[in-house]
């Protein structure tokens, strides 16, 4: 967990280096650590430096700066940098979407120093008629500080999952527990989460407390009981811990993953069926009927067992009772990642790692897309060395058996409607998903004219991350979804389910509305580094949210039945245009 909080002090050094204007790629070696070690698995602080050295991304002079950060807590570089920049304005720069510019800006001109002050005068618009700054800025702004409000009381699920899995194990490893799981948001992979539950059972509930609130990280015990603990952990997350009877189990386990508004609904029909329902169980009069398992509420009420990721009353119940609940896609239909950078672009590893890591997770093929040349921050290719990778991925598919690597790229949309690269290169490839980088900021229409334009070009088998959310950084772009989506469907264009944890877009509501539409969806993670390849089970979860099914994703075909659909977008494009 102390990953995080040098992840922070990395990020942070990011941001005053970009206010005093530094080299770009200094700020951004900072922040691409940040991210490699926040996605490390194992504790940094009880890493040896040469296994750290080996993290990519993490040079000497970084793997020295964590090693002072582990020893004394501290770290020189970042105090000096916060001497040198006023306290005011690095709190302003805190704000999504509000760069150091104009933030140097506000706080020389205006004297802004604190985020009240910010809200209030953009409300009253007094920002606007400053040099650059213009009516959109300041709503712009109110944007970001409504969204770092709501970070604070919601946190993304990929922060906080690994950290509700590493308690997991603790209780798991030092406590008596029998049963044991997650309740609540984090057990229907909802994409924010205001706190962590957890439920289950012990022969010695006050053992289990003991341990529990003594968990390595709290910050605050807020209660401390044998049926109900809470603390606050140094992420400024909420845990409760319950601990239930056996014959209870289920019925909690129900009763705390939620949502209300499913629950809600249970207890309705439960109350027209003479019953009750409550976190104790299953009740006919005084009578308990049922309450161990999770199923038996299900199964009581007359419906099948309603998987966690469908409880938000969007009419799983409906389905239930009609007997048309989706059988939900798993991680193990999926037969290959779709969406992987390498060093080609801005990727930490080479080819043969990625294939030999997708081969042991038991993949039978990736596509490799690394980004064009227009992201020249990302080091994308320019023609030559996209040529360069289609032959080494040549001649690497004709020596392996049984997995195949998907020729692709990852294409940068233009603000122009233009794709990055020509026509003639992306007819030689086997997967092209378009994607936007930059310009998020154009006009509804013009954002949605740059899709549509990319989704009718023949060779683009899908879009990536198809609304650019990156959860509590950046709200989606405004794009007309409805519009996409039809394009989309008449074109044969896929979208991708982006499993990235800041991305996990296409939503999953988003996701539904193209199943219900039959438009392909793709499911890719983004790896950079070799760990991120499990981001996939965000992906899934997500799908699984959305109510897809196997068959509503192209990577759980086998290889050739994927090359055959792809090419049919294709072929008829074409024909079409
Ligand atoms: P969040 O906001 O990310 O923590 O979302 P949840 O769903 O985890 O909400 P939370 O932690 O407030 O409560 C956990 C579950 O407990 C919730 O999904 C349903 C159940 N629950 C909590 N309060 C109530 C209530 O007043 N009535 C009912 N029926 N259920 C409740
Ligand atoms: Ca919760
Ligand atoms: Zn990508």
């Amino acid at each position: 967990m102390k990953n995080q909080e040098i992840a922070n002090i990395f990020r942070k050094i990011a941001d005053l280096l970009e206010i005093k204007g530094e080299n770009p790629f200094r700020i951004r070696a900072y922040r691409k650590a940040a991210q490699n070690i926040e996605g490390f698995q194992k504790d940094v602080a009880e890493t040896p430096k040469e296994e750290l050295l080996k993290l990519p991304g993490i040079g000497q002079d970084l793997a020295e700066k964590i090693e002072e950060i582990v020893k004394t807590g501290k770290l020189k570089t970042y105090d000096e940098l916060r001497k040198q920049v006023p306290e005011g304005l690095t709190m302003l720069v805190s704000v999504p979407g509000l760069g150091p510019k104009t933030a140097k800006l506000l706080f020389e001109k205006l004297n802004i120093t604190g985020i009240d002050k910010l809200e209030r005068l953009a409300k009253e618009h007094k920002l606007a008629g400053l040099p650059g700054i213009k009516k959109k800025t300041e709503d712009n702004i109110l944007k970001g500080i409504e969204m770092l409000k709501r970070g604070r009381e919601r946190q993304p699920l990929g922060k906080v999952l690994p950290i509700a899995e590493n308690i997991l194990n603790h209780l798991r490893e030092k406590a008596p527990v029998k049963e044991l799981s997650l309740a609540g948001s984090l057990r229907r992979w909802k994409e924010t989460i205001k706190d962590i539950d957890i439920l289950c059972t012990s022969t010695d509930p006050k053992k289990v407390m003991n341990v529990f609130v003594h968990l390595p990280h709290v910050k605050d015990i807020l209660m401390h009981g044998t049926t109900k603990s809470s603390v606050v952990l140094e992420e400024g997350i909420q845990v409760d811990l319950r601990v239930v009877e056996e014959k209870s189990f289920g019925a909690a386990l129900a009763y705390f993953t939620g949502s209300k508004a499913h629950n809600i609904r249970l207890r309705e029909m439960a109350l027209k069926a003479g019953l009750k329902i409550n976190e104790y169980g299953v009740f006919k009069g005084n009578r308990r009927i049922g309450g161990e398992k999770e199923e038996d509420i299900y199964n009581i009420l007359g419906l099948p067992y309603i998987p966690p990721e469908l409880r938000e009353d969007t009419g799983e119940i409906e389905a239930a009772e009609e007997g048309r609940l989706p059988t939900l896609i798993e991680l193990t239909d999926i037969k290959g990642d779709l969406h992987v950078h390498t060093k080609y672009s801005d990727g930490s590893h080479k080819l043969p790692e990625l294939i030999e890591a997708a081969k042991q997770r038991g993949y039978e093929y990736i596509a490799i897309t690394d980004h064009s040349k227009g992201l020249g921050i990302a080091g994308g290719m320019n023609e030559e060395k996209i040529l360069d990778e289609i032959k080494e991925i040549d001649a690497i598919n004709k020596k392996l058996r049984g997995f195949k690597v998907l020729k692709g790229v990852e294409v940068d949309i233009r603000s122009d409607y233009t794709l990055d690269l020509p026509d003639e290169i992306l007819k030689r490839l086997d997967i092209v998903i378009a994607s936007i980088h930059s310009g998020f900021r154009q006009s509804r229409e013009k954002l949605t004219e740059r899709l549509i334009a990319a989704m009718k070009n023949p060779y683009v088998t899908a879009i990536a991350h198809p609304t650019g959310r990156l959860i509590g950084e950046r709200d989606a772009y405004d794009v007309d979804i409805k519009l996409m989506l039809k394009t989309a469907k008449e074109t044969g264009t896929a979208l991708e389910i982006n499993a990235y944890p800041l991305r996990l877009d296409l939503n999953d509501i988003h996701a539904k509305a193209a199943k219900e539409m039959s438009i392909p969806i793709i499911i890719g993670t983004d790896t950079h580094i070799l760990s991120q390849f499990d981001y996939m089970s965000y992906g899934v979860h997500i799908a699984r949210r959305g109510w897809l099914e196997k068959d509503d994703v192209l990577n759980t075909l086998d290889y050739k039945f994927l090359i055959k659909t792809f090419r049919r977008k294709t072929s008829a494009t074409i024909s079409h245009y």
